[in-house]
């Protein structure tokens, strides 16, 4: 707003002083996105991903910013991966920078339309506004990427939880798989 100066995150804090919101998302909180389900990951609740939102007010003219770190690993073959969203206010693009590891963004409309781009380092992904964002990580590693969108945009998740998203990516014998929904 009027009264901030500019400042810097350093994301290397993370943990330590990092001032912004971090949200939490762990197996139990999501399992209903997976098509399976795995009694192993339900005892064991692991963190599937986490987000460090900048401490930014979620109002027009804002830019919000954020670091996601989405871990490795399958539900029964089927590679975790976030609950995804279309934006509240459709109206909204958001730019995604990879910095670590690789995954698939799969990015679709309320058309039908259905797009799978590939993020990493040295990847900038740019989905453009009225376009549903879900990240899966299709590596062994943590995949980690900065993003950036209008800080009043809002995140719509029912759409997404009603009507899922065209494909669900497995990992196959030799690469990964796209499974119809
Ligand atoms: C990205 C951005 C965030 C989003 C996060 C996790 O970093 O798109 O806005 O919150 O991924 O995804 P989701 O909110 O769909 O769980
Ligand atoms: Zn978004």
């Amino acid at each position: 707003g009027k009264d901030m100066k500019p400042f810097v995150v350093n994301f290397s804090d993370i943990g330590i002083d990092f001032k912004g919101n971090h949200i939490v998302r762990k197996y139990n909180d999501i399992k209903h996105i997976f098509k399976t389900t795995d009694p192993t990951l339900e005892r064991e609740n692991p963190v599937i991903y986490e987000v460090f939102e900048g401490p930014i007010q979620e109002k027009e003219g804002e830019l919000m910013f954020l670091i996601t770190i989405l871990y490795p690993g399958t539900v029964n073959g089927e590679f975790f991966m976030t609950k995804g969203h279309y934006h509240t206010v459709e109206n909204t693009a958001e730019v995604y920078l990879g910095l670590r590891g690789k995954g698939l963004i799969l990015c679709q409309t309320k058309k039908g339309e259905f797009e799978a781009v590939e993020i990493g380092p040295n990847k900038v992904v740019y989905i453009p506004p009225f376009w549903a964002h879900r990240t899966v990580n299709i590596s062994d590693e943590p995949l980690i990427f900065f993003a950036v969108y209008p800080a009043h945009a809002g995140h719509d998740y029912e759409t997404v939880e009603k009507e899922g998203f065209k494909k669900r990516i497995f990992r196959g014998d030799n690469g990964i798989l796209f499974v119809e929904q």
